[in-house]
């Protein structure tokens, strides 16, 4: 009886080992095969044994053989599972290096105007927004477009119903703004413009402007172009030509287009991909506020004068990266995007 027992505790023993070693269906079925094969299985054995036994050690001794059967059953039943869940079969190499995860981050054009923000804030300029759907009236009328004007031809819209549209521009915030706040104001208004385009290396459907206005008594065009030139400079780190050229808004007179010398070639090269060996490109619309703008916000233009100007982001980021296709910001290619994440 002794001499069975102690094979039972060392049987015991050593299945616990056998059964920690199994590693796949095979070696597991070896262990079955060590411990309960019909003709040769250990725990077989044992049981063969208890007829040598006399009457009074066979209950005990049978209870135990037979608790060890059940154990090795349920442990040969339980790794049987493991080894079938995908956890066990896609085998872990802790020598190979571990997957990366990126984090989030805000995209290119985002961090960007963020730069754009951050310069006229230290300029004593605050932020205000407003609605991406407008009516004809603020993206329109106010803003001097008198309906069937040809200057509303410039803006390629894209209308929701008849007097209801994805604004064009980020110029009717000035209204919406000059209708709460009497002067002085000195705001940037970034946010999604949206035109009728088919997008092209400078031209998008959707994208993004930073609009400014400053209006107070004895605000004049030295005012304009100083505060531009300050802020180009800063943004471009000083390394910036900038051009003020003649143009037409109907909501400021004068008004100007702004155009930065090419970063990429400075004019020399007749076949840049950036500028098209034109040397320069325009980045913003700007001018005095027009006195009939004043009018239709009741602000008196004798008394209060402004100027406006609208920036486009995403075209001063091509240029500030020296990318030659500004739709790449847009197409969400990993491989371009992460080269301006933040690190
Ligand atoms: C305007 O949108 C005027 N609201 C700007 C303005 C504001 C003038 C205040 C006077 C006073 P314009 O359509 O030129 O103007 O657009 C301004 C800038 O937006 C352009 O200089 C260019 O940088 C950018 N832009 C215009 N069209 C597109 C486009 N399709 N894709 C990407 N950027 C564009």
């Amino acid at each position: 009886m002794n001499d069975l027992n102690k094979r039972i505790e060392e049987y015991t023993k050593k299945f616990k080992k056998d059964i920690s070693e199994v590693r796949d269906k095979k070696s597991l079925q070896e262990v079955r095969n060590t411990y309960l094969s019909r003709k040769k299985g250990l725990v077989t054995h044992l049981l063969r044994e208890l007829k040598t036994l006399s009457p009074e050690e066979k209950p005990e001794a049978g209870k135990r053989i037979n608790e060890l059967k059940e154990t090795i059953q349920e442990e040969l039943q339980r790794v049987e599972q493991n080894l079938e869940s995908p956890r066990f079969t896609e085998r872990i190499d802790l020598t190979l290096p571990g997957k990366k995860r990126y984090l989030g981050s805000p995209h290119p054009i985002t961090l960007f105007q963020q730069e754009i923000e951050d310069i006229f804030v230290r300029m004593g300029f605050s932020i205000e927004t407003g609605p991406e759907v407008e009516t004809d009236y603020y993206n329109f009328e106010a803003l001097n477009f008198p309906p069937h004007h040809p200057a509303r031809d410039d803006w390629d819209t894209l209308y929701v119903t008849d007097d209801l549209l994805l604004r064009t521009h980020t110029s009717p915030v000035q209204i919406r703004i000059l209708e709460k706040k009497k002067p002085p104001v000195r705001i940037i208004m970034p946010g999604k413009v949206f035109r009728k385009e088919t997008p092209d290396p400078t031209h998008l459907p959707m994208f993004f402007q930073v609009e400014g206005l400053v209006v107070d008594e004895g605000i004049n065009f030295a005012h304009l172009k100083g505060t531009l030139e300050v802020f180009l400079k800063t943004l471009f780190h000083e390394k910036i030509r900038i051009r003020f050229r003649p143009s037409f808004f109907p909501f400021t007179e004068p008004s100007a287009e702004v155009d930065i010398g090419c970063t990429l070639c400075q004019g020399e090269d007749k076949q840049c991909r950036l500028c098209g060996g034109n040397g320069w490109i325009e980045i913003l619309g700007a001018g005095m506020v027009d006195p009939q703008v004043f009018k239709n916000v009741n602000t008196d233009p004798e008394k209060y004068s402004g100027f406006a100007f609208g920036l486009g982001v995403d075209r001063t980021a091509m240029f500030a990266y020296q990318i030659s296709d500004m739709r790449n910001f847009f197409e969400n290619d990993l491989r371009f995007i992460r080269q301006f994440l933040q690190k």
